[in-house]
């Protein structure tokens, strides 16, 4: 964690993407809280100086001194400050246009609670509330595209996960950019196999020039038929990490002397919207819903577990999904939970999203135990991820069965994650 910051933030490792990322950010300062609450608190704060006027948060924050050619897609590609600017971006600072999982607010909260005097003294919480209230007002009003109160995502990208099998069926729709249009400089850094493929690439690629293009703006799927972009789905994970913030923001609220209790009862009912849009009884887990194929994605992904974060989950839905978790699809010989299902067709323990476990989620899901009281079965988990964090060199993702490390090493939120579970 020391090697990975920069004096005003941490990159998620140096090589493979050396620039800010939103989602990691706030897991770092997470674990940053342990270390430095003030490195902690800074962390969020450079964050949410590059926020957008319409209250985006962009998923990566570029360093000016970085090379164009050390990651893709660079600045140039994005265009935030000119092809943004209806959108509000920034003028000094470039981002991408896209976003990250609104973990934020969560992260805000439990930051301050690692050194309440210093934050109160800098004024840390009076100072992002606003910011974070914007946030999550963008999500849920700008990004409601399907009209039922849920926050869509409309790039693989936002939610964090991008070769999920998930995407497989909504990305199938979108024509690949030509694979001579860009140079991926991820395959600098990753061995191909562990890495999405050309094509995932080229699908990503038009996807983000399509936004890009259309100014950032966030065409309503209700607004008919060619409205907005090719891909919108409500994913499981992202909205949870939403529900979850609303209640840290209730938590931030409270302390600023506000109350906050429209924000907790918007999330109880944001928490029954879940269910009744992405709850499947049968399966036990959450899907995805693909706004624009219709209907509920059948892959089993890690996200949709991700929701037993959630306090007030009724207790079959938390039971079923505790029952999901430790069955045979993401719980049958492995050490820690995979990404995707054991059984499924496109299962790959090395591939990236496909099936290695990542700490992120683990992290979520020993959380969302505890939350619930399964200690027991929280306390394997954490018992785990320890083990592994160190023996993989803090790796990015690891083999779920084995624990062999890939991806890239000395991964950030790895660090962060495990400083947290030692806590
Ligand atoms: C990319 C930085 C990011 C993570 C994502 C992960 C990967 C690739 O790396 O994204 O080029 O943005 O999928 O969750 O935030 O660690």
């Amino acid at each position: 964690m020391e090697d990975n910051w920069t004096g005003t933030s941490t990159v998620p490792s140096r090589g493979l993407y050396p620039h800010q990322w939103s989602w990691d950010s706030a897991f770092i300062a997470i674990g940053l809280r342990h270390l430095s609450p003030l490195r902690a608190q800074t962390e969020l704060e450079t964050l949410l100086g590059a926020q957008w006027g319409d209250g985006r948060i962009p998923h990566i924050v570029f360093n000016p001194s970085v090379p164009l050619d050390a990651y893709f897609p660079s600045p140039d590609f994005w265009r935030s400050s000119t092809a943004g600017r209806a959108a509000g971006a920034p003028r000094t600072v470039q981002t991408s246009g896209t976003v990250q999982p609104p973990v934020h607010a969560l992260a805000a909260w439990l930051v301050h609670r690692a050194d309440p005097g210093l934050s109160r003294a800098r004024g840390f919480l009076a100072g992002v509330y606003p910011r974070l209230a914007a946030w999550h007002r963008y999500l849920l009003h700008r990004r409601d595209l399907g009209g039922a109160g849920l926050a869509s995502v409309v790039h693989p990208w936002e939610q964090g996960m991008d070769n999920s099998p998930c995407w497989d069926a909504p990305l199938a729709r979108v024509a690949p950019a030509p694979a001579r249009s860009f140079r991926r400089a991820d395959l600098d850094h990753g061995a191909p196999e562990d890495r999405p493929t050309d094509l995932d690439y080229g699908r990503y690629v038009r996807l983000a020039t399509d936004y890009r293009d259309g100014g950032y703006r966030d065409g309503g799927y209700r607004d008919g038929p060619g409205a907005g972009g090719a891909f919108a789905v409500e994913d499981p994970a992202f909205n949870a990490l939403l529900i979850a913030s609303e209640h840290a923001l209730a938590d931030i609220a409270g302390e600023l002397g506000a109350t906050g209790t429209a924000r907790r009862a918007r999330a109880e009912r944001l928490t029954g919207v879940l269910i009744e849009r992405l709850w499947d009884p049968a399966r036990g887990m959450f899907f995805c819903r693909d706004l624009r194929g219709g209907g509920l994605v059948p892959e089993r992904g890690v996200s949709g577990l991700v929701p037993l974060l959630l306090p007030t989950l009724p207790g079959e839905v938390a039971g079923a999904l505790v029952r999901t978790l430790s069955g045979p699809h993401f719980g049958d010989g492995t050490r820690l939970v995979p990404s995707y299902d054991l059984r499924g067709e496109a299962f790959d323990p090395h591939r990236y999203w496909r099936g290695p476990a990542w700490f992120n989620t683990g992290w979520l899901l020993e959380r969302g135990l505890r939350v619930h009281g399964e200690r027991e079965r929280a306390g394997a988990l954490r018992e785990a991820m320890l083990d592994t964090a160190d023996a993989s060199g803090f790796a990015e993702y690891v083999d779920p069965y084995t624990g062999e490390a890939c991806g890239a090493a000395g991964f950030s939120w790895t660090a962060a994650l495990t400083l947290d579970l030692l806590e």
